[in-house]
């Protein structure tokens, strides 16, 4: 690794900003501006917000707290700040219009690139190994996977191109049996992980089984053929509440197609794949799905054991294939593809057990709310994270098709409301190993 204060860490900054950029700009450039002012959604910000709340994230952050400068425009705080403004009352705010959020942007990248150039990586907290950028790159990367799937919800012809993902190249199927004993979950040392994926810590677990890919599109067709859908006992009491209220049938953005089904992608209606992950469900479609198949979820730390614990050295990894980068062989990550890739399309991202696919392609719902780790300390700021810890969010895991490697590994932590499913979800089951293989 370079020095902490050499050439190496500044251009490596630099090149993940402007790599941030090009899809920030990529997203925000392939529709015009009464689109990018429009919501497309309840649930999300019109485009333009999200594209100036990233420009004003950096500003607070790298521009006034780490580089000490005059404020580039202090009266635009309040409109893009999340917590004053609530999602659904955003499209009323009197938001800059797109070439002045695109100036707006531009002048606080300049001042963030001259700070670059000055600034000494010493052992201060905040800019320790790049740690300040590293939390820009990955908010403004987060906002990306958010725009996307603004885009996926909005109507018109299709936006945004992209190739299909990898054909399988092998079978991943079944289950795989995880065997008991301790391992380290979060980390301590990797130098941009956020507040809530610290501090490193043993966690021991009994053996259990888990799926050697994510729940595909064919096996939950089976779930909805079966009647899954309008049967009580497959639901936890407010998943089968939220089921009537809201009428859930299929995942979001499917409908019955002759006998079969379809799903919209960014615009185009096609045949439902079967080999997929299932994406686009909640957390309690998910939850009904594993109990009617005789599964349940993966508790979170279940998940992260499947996707770091090495059994030759018993070290946790970064990835599941090991502490290498991600690279297009390893996930389906970044937007390179616009849906999950079929199982099996991944084989050199597997992990040393063979469980397939935990990092891209799909969001993994865990049956763990979001909490602190022991010893948890939030850093820099409260509203990170730690103002959502408790029994309203759940967790989820190993990033989607839209989550770009920079804000993915295998101690990230994300979190939503049960009943969302406009984000890539999906889920993978487990359950836990009898008596005779847990010891064998
Ligand atoms: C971690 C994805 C839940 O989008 O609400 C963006 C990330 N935090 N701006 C979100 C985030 C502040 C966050 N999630
Ligand atoms: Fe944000």
């Amino acid at each position: 690794t370079a020095p902490a204060d050499g050439r190496g860490l500044r251009d490596r900054i630099a090149a993940e900003l402007e790599r941030t950029r090009a899809r920030t700009t990529l997203l925000t450039e392939a529709v015009d501006d009464g689109e990018l002012m429009r919501q497309h959604s309840p649930l999300m910000s019109p485009l333009v917000w999200d594209l100036a709340h990233v420009g004003n994230q950096e500003e607070l952050w790298l521009v006034r707290d780490v580089g000490g400068r005059e404020p580039v425009r202090c009266d635009i705080d309040e409109l893009y700040d999340a917590f004053k403004q609530p999602r659904r009352d955003r499209p009323a705010l009197p938001l800059l219009p797109p070439a002045e959020a695109r100036a707006y942007l531009a002048t606080v990248r300049d001042k963030v690139y001259d700070l670059l150039d000055r600034i000494a990586f010493d052992n201060r907290r905040l800019v320790a190994d790049g740690f300040a950028f590293g939390m820009i790159v990955q908010h403004e990367q987060q906002h990306d996977e958010t725009m996307l799937a603004t885009h996926q919800l909005r109507s018109g012809p299709a936006a945004l191109h992209a190739p299909p993902p990898p054909e399988p190249a092998t079978r991943a199927a079944g289950e795989v049996l995880v065997p008991a004993g301790p391992f380290v979950m979060g980390t301590d040392t990797d130098p941009w992980a956020l507040d809530n994926e610290r501090p490193a810590h043993r966690v021991d677990l009994p053996a259990y089984l888990i799926d050697a890919a994510p729940v595909t599109n064919g096996a939950y067709r089976e779930f909805i053929a079966d009647g899954g859908y309008d049967e009580p006992r497959w639901w936890s009491g407010p998943g089968w509440r939220h089921r009537q209220e809201a009428g859930l049938s299929a995942p979001m953005h499917w409908r019955r197609d002759g006998d079969g089904w379809a799903y919209r992608r960014f615009g185009r209606w096609t045949a439902v794949r079967d080999d997929e992950p299932v994406v686009h469900v909640c957390f309690h479609e998910a939850q009904a799905y594993a109990a009617w198949a005789g599964r349940r979820l993966p508790t979170e730390a279940e998940w992260e054991k499947a996707a770091r614990w090495d059994p030759a050295t018993g070290r946790s990894r970064r990835y599941p294939w090991g502490d290498d980068e991600p690279t297009a062989a390893h996930a389906n990550l970044g937007q390179r593809h616009l849906w999950p890739a079929p199982v099996g399309a991944y084989p050199a991202g597997a992990s040393p057990l063979g469980v397939h696919q935990l990092v891209g392609d799909v969001w993994e719902w865990t049956s763990t709310t979001f909490r602190g780790y022991p010893g948890f300390a939030a850093f820099p700021y409260r509203e990170y994270s730690e103002v959502f810890f408790g029994a309203e969010y759940q967790v989820l895991r190993g990033g989607s098709f839209g989550t770009d490697r920079a804000a993915c590994r295998g101690t990230f932590r994300n979190w939503d409301y049960p009943v969302r499913r406009q984000i890539f979800s999906g889920f993978r089951c487990a359950r836990d190993a009898d008596a005779e293989q847990a010891h064998p």
